[in-house]
C-alpha cells in the first residue's frame, strides 16, 4: 500500500469507510494483545481522564472497535467523531478534520511483528491512544482549537512550530497531579516501553509546560524521548491556545531551536519523586 493514501472516489479529505467487517481473526488477536498489554501498565500511570475516558467510550479487549459506535459515544459527550482514514494525511486535511472536531483514525492494524514499535500510526495508537481523552470536554476543545491554529500555521508558514507543541502535548505529554507525574501522550499510552519509561528512567528531562520553550523545541519520531513537558491541567493546556499565536511566530524567528533533552537556565525542571 503506498505510504502516501490518496482520496477515495472523490472524498477530497481522505475519509474512508472502516470496513470493520474485513479484520481478520489475527487483526483482533493483535488489538487484543496490545489492549492487555497496556491496560495492566497504564493504572497508576495513564492520568484518570485517560482511564475515564477510556472506559466511558467501553474500549474493550475484544476485538478492534467500530467507530461508528464509538463516535455515537463520544459525539453525545464532547461533539466530536472518528472518521476512518488509510493513514497520514495531508496536514492542512488532517487540521480541518480536528477543527471541525472529526478525529481522523487510521483503519489497519500492525502486522504481529510490529507489536513493539512502527513508524505510522495505526488504530491502535489512533484509537486507543487518543480517542479517549476526547471524552474530557476541556481537552476536547483543545484539540479543536489546535485544529483551528493548524489551519491559520500553515497560512502563516509556521507549522513546523506549532507542530512540535502538538508532538509534546497530544502524543508525548506529562501532567501534574496530586499523586505524582501522569501520563496523557497518546504516543506514550499506545507504547509499552515509553510507558514506563517517561515517569521512571532518570534520563529523559522533565521540564514545565511553557508555550514558547515547546515551540523552540526539536523531536526526534523514531525513539524513546529525551525530554517531556509537563502540564498542570488541561485548563492550562486549553488557555495557552487562547491567544493569537501570530506573535508568537515572530518573536520565534529570533530565538534558536533547542535540540530534544537540551535544559535552558529558565527551565522548571520537575524531578520524579
Ligand atoms: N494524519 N492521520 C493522521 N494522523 C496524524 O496524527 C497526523 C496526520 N497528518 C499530519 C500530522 N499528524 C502532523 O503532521 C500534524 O500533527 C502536524
Ligand atoms: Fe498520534
Amino acid at each position: 500500500m503506498s505510504l502516501t493514501p490518496q482520496p477515495d472516489s472523490g472524498a477530497d479529505d481522505y475519509v474512508i469507510v472502516q470496513g470493520w467487517g474485513n479484520y481478520t481473526e489475527q487483526d483482533h488477536a493483535v488489538w487484543r494483545a496490545l489492549f492487555e498489554r497496556q491496560s495492566a501498565l497504564l493504572p497508576g500511570r495513564a492520568c484518570q481522564e485517560y482511564l475515564d475516558g477510556l472506559a466511558g467510550l467501553g474500549v474493550a479487549a475484544d476485538g478492534i472497535p467500530d467507530f461508528e459506535r464509538l463516535s455515537d459515544i463520544l459525539e453525545r459527550t464532547t461533539g466530536w467523531r472518528i472518521v476512518a482514514v488509510p493513514g497520514l494525511v495531508p496536514d492542512d486535511i488532517f487540521f480541518g478534520h480536528l477543527a471541525a472536531r472529526r478525529f481522523p483514525a487510521t483503519n489497519w492494524i500492525r502486522q504481529p511483528a510490529q507489536m513493539d514499535y512502527l513508524q505510522e500510526p495505526d488504530v491502535f495508537h489512533d484509537v486507543f491512544g487518543h480517542v479517549p481523552l476526547l471524552m474530557n470536554p476541556v481537552f476536547a476543545d483543545y484539540m479543536a482549537a489546535y485544529g483551528r491554529g493548524g489551519l491559520k500555521a500553515l497560512r502563516l508558514g509556521a507549522l513546523p512550530k506549532l507542530a512540535r507543541l502538538y508532538w509534546y502535548t497530544v502524543e508525548f505529554g506529562l501532567i501534574r497531579t496530586g499523586a505524582g507525574l501522569r501520563i496523557y501522550g497518546s504516543g506514550i499510552v499506545s507504547s509499552r516501553t515509553e510507558s514506563a519509561y517517561c515517569l521512571e528512567s532518570p534520563k529523559p528531562k522533565r521540564i514545565a509546560f511553557d508555550l514558547l520553550r515547546i515551540m523552540r523545541t526539536e523531536y526526534r519520531i523514531d525513539d524513546l524521548q529525551d525530554g517531556y513537558f509537563v502540564i498542570d491541567s488541561f485548563d492550562q493546556l486549553f488557555a495557552a491556545t487562547g491567544p493569537d499565536f501570530t506573535p508568537y511566530y515572530e518573536t520565534l524567528k529570533g530565538l534558536s531551536d533547542v535540540p530534544p533533552g537540551a535544559v535552558l537556565p529558565e527551565d522548571e525542571l520537575i524531578e520524579i519523586a
